[in-house]
């Protein structure tokens, strides 16, 4: 059953088993509306470009799973094994709280989490997933509920980018922010975005985030170039979800997948590259591009961190590390935070009273 509940708000309940799943969906209408923006911004820029959210519609969130699993991809095991070390004691006391997860996805990983947590905090906890994706948020906490029958679940649709402040506040909150997914964004917009996280916590509550660290070039990139193909086509799955959103007649065997590492940049990059001219329609933006063969798109950074990147961009959003947890090889870390306590007594709202709330 789908109702309105507010202006643009809308209120999806469906049944798994004997329980109703609950979605609150902040984006409809907003994704036509901004894949459009966007396509338009990117194809025309000098470098063009498409943002790497539109990599995940249904088949390119199934190819995002599949290049989960490849033995090229260590992202994925790597924060799992350390997820499965630190649970019990990141749960251990998690009861009567909401676990937020920022771009859930299929919500696979949250369940180390959960099942840390015990059957008895489960009943007392809430899972609060949060993508824009609402086919993704409504099947995985389908799954979740079967297979956890004395969890709450709340959904929320919502561009996590800019809609923070759609989540409920009554209980303290752990954000988690898995995957390395800060990465991708660029240096700026992390920094804000980490701001705004900053800007929603309350001193109790708790911020994980997962960073991919730098390596040996050939590890991270062979990590993007995997032998199977899969992230090639993940890549090239971007301009089937443009043909099918925008009415474009993209033909994917006119692009090639490129992926290598930029030291000065220290990311992953990741392009299409067209292997002949090419002259592409997009009816819905009664637009027309054109390709020289050779040029590319830009599709995706993916930010490899070092210590010190990641503790110069914690700090001046206000957040201070707490624990920092690696595996033995320092592949990837999971970084602890809080408030920091000298910053929130001079900004945080609820003690300095400078006026507004979580809602900034
Ligand atoms: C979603 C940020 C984890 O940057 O590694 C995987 C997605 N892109 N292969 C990453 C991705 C190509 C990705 N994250």
């Amino acid at each position: 059953m789908v109702m309105n509940v507010n202006s643009g708000i809308t209120l999806n309940t469906s049944e798994s088993g004997a329980r109703l799943v609950e979605t609150l969906n902040y984006m409809d209408g907003r994704y036509k509306n901004d894949i459009a923006r966007d396509a338009q911004q990117g194809l025309t820029a000098l470098q063009k470009y498409i943002p790497c959210k539109y990599f995940y519609d249904a088949h390119g969130s199934k190819l995002f799973e599949y290049i989960c699993r490849l033995p090229e991809y260590y992202p994925t095991r790597t924060e799992l094994s350390i997820l499965r070390e630190i649970a019990p004691e990141l749960m251990g006391t998690f009861a009567h709280k909401d676990l937020v997860e920022l771009g859930s996805g299929a919500s696979l990983k949250i369940r180390v989490l959960l099942n840390a947590a015990g059957e008895s905090n489960r009943t007392t906890l809430r899972y609060i997933p949060v993508d824009i994706s609402e086919s993704a948020v409504i099947e995985a906490s389908k799954d979740l509920l079967e297979q956890y029958p004395e969890l709450q679940v709340l959904g929320v649709v919502a561009d996590f980018t800019c809609q923070l402040d759609v989540l409920p506040t009554e209980r303290p909150l752990m954000f988690c922010f898995l995957g390395s997914t800060i990465g991708n964004m660029g240096g700026d917009e992390s920094m804000s975005f980490l701001q705004t996280v900053s800007k929603n916590m309350r001193l109790d509550d708790r911020l994980l985030v997962g960073f991919d660290m730098v390596k040996s070039r050939e590890t991270m990139e062979a990590a993007y170039n995997d032998s199977k193909g899969v992230t090639a086509e993940f890549n090239k799955n971007v301009l089937n979800v443009l043909n099918s959103e925008l009415k474009a007649n993209f033909d994917l065997s006119h692009f090639d997948h490129l992926a290598f590492f930029n030291e000065a940049e220290s990311r992953i990059e990741m392009y299409l590259r067209a292997n002949r001219d090419v002259l592409v329609k997009l009816e819905s933006l009664d637009m027309e591009v054109e390709f020289k063969k050779g040029e590319t798109i830009h599709t995706e950074n993916s930010k490899k961190f070092t210590k010190k990147s990641i503790e110069d961009m914690v700090k001046p959003a206000g957040l201070s590390i707490q624990n920092w947890y690696s595996d033995p090889d320092g592949w990837f870390s999971l970084v602890l935070m809080g408030l920091n306590h000298l910053d929130a007594l001079r900004c945080s709202p609820q003690i300095a009273g400078c006026g507004t709330s979580r809602y900034l």
